[in-house]
């Protein structure tokens, strides 16, 4: 944990006991420049310790760009989080959905995409008895997760142990088989069940719907089931924010967009990245752009343009399917699309063999841009991505 720590800093040697950390002088953060920390200390922020205490930073902003403000409050967020020991690596993700709605395939899926791809996923799956835990690293953390056996009894037992089993969830997801129309209410009934647990717990985790099976179904079908169900979901959840996937496990993509995009929502560095590679985005003058690590997760993206395409051949370069056009050797692939765009993917490698992939889609050949500023820019908040 400690080297994550060192990363937000511009000190030497970090002191072992993290509370002298928080005493340190707010120049000690990376990227607290004198003017920066001018203003800081007009405004009695001198320790980083000071700068968890920040209620307005919008006072602050006139001076001060909201970038580098948000990254100096999230590092002593952080330390503070890991000195008070109120920091935890281990993320609860529920995932529940009435039985052979897709779970396990789903989570079969993210384990080992290649041997899905094989067509080796069918092999194991049992219908889920009762409660069972899986427990899945991605960004090298522990997330724990739950498939909860989707039959009438254990059904009943769960709901009757809210607590113990949906207590501290950081990420709900529910699944529903979008193509077996007749077991939609009861999809929708058990979802409500559930949602009502956590309004009564007061817990709010993200919350994903995955609409699944996709390709079982014509995609005119699809749009007219989602826009159905999505408004009976809307109902259920009132107030409270959703986001909805529509997914087949026959496209790794839908379900890989589907978890990077509720993982990123519970980490406290995501809109710190993702500016990052905003940044980056306007300096190749690109229009969509969008970075992976190398288990095909994407950690950040932005804009819209050519962006199926482009995370298409994206994920599925990373993901093996087309090594032999991008072997481990070669940084770069340039693929020129139809209308004069050119969507590019690049290898990058750090200095400790962690390997990242980023694509654009930008209106000209690119010109080489070096990456070596945006991953150093990036690394310490990709290392304190959880
Ligand atoms: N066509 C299709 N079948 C799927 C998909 N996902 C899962 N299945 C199949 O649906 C059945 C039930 O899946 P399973 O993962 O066991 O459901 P669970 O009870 O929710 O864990 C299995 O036969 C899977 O192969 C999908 O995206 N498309
Ligand atoms: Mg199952």
């Amino acid at each position: 944990m400690s080297s994550k720590i060192a990363a937000l800093l511009n000190v030497k040697k970090v002191p072992a006991d993290l509370q002298k950390v928080l005493e340190l002088d707010i120049t000690s953060l990376k990227g607290c420049d004198e003017d920066t920390a001018k203003v800081l200390n007009q405004n009695n922020i001198a320790k980083i310790a000071d700068l968890i205490k920040i209620e307005s930073p919008d006072k602050l902003l006139k001076s001060v760009e909201s970038l580098k403000i948000e990254k100096l409050t999230t590092a002593a967020r952080i330390i503070n989080e890991v000195a008070t020991g109120a920091k935890t690596t281990e993320k609860k993700i529920v995932i529940a959905g009435i039985d052979a709605a897709g779970k396990t395939s789903i989570i079969q899926t993210l384990l080992n995409p290649q041997e899905a791809k094989d067509g080796k996923e069918t092999k194991s799956l049992k219908p889920t008895k009762g409660v069972e835990y899986e427990n899945i690293e991605l960004f090298g953390y522990n997330l724990s997760i739950w498939d909860l056996g989707g039959q009438d009894i254990y059904r009943k037992k769960y709901l009757s142990e809210p607590k113990e089993h949906f207590g501290y969830t950081s990420l709900f997801v529910f699944v529903i088989d979008i193509s077996d129309t007749k077991r939609t209410n009861a999809a929708l009934e058990y979802l409500k069940n559930i949602v009502e647990i956590f309004k009564y717990l007061e817990e709010a985790p993200v919350s994903v719907v995955l609409l699944h099976k996709s390709d079982k179904m014509k995609p005119p079908d699809i749009k007219k089931e989602k826009t159905a169900i999505s408004k009976e979901i809307q109902k259920i959840f009132g107030e409270i924010r959703f986001f909805t996937h529509v997914t087949s496990i026959f496209n790794f993509n839908s379900i890989f967009s589907a978890f990077s995009e509720s993982l990123r929502e519970l980490s406290p560095v995501n809109t710190i990245i993702k500016n990052i590679l905003m940044n980056f985005e306007s300096k190749v003058n690109a229009k969509y752009i969008s970075i992976y690590n190398e288990t095909g997760i994407c950690i950040a993206e932005n804009g819209d343009d050519e962006k199926e395409l482009a995370k298409n051949f994206a994920f599925n370069t990373i993901l093996g399917e087309e090594l032999n056009i991008f072997p481990d050797q070669a940084l770069k692939l340039i693929l020129a699309l139809k209308n004069k765009k050119y969507c590019t993917l690049e290898r990058i490698v750090t200095k400790d063999k962690e390997k990242f992939f980023l694509t654009y889609v930008s209106p000209d050949n690119p010109e080489f841009i070096s990456k070596e500023p945006l991953i150093l820019e990036m690394k310490p908040w990709l290392d304190n991505f959880f």
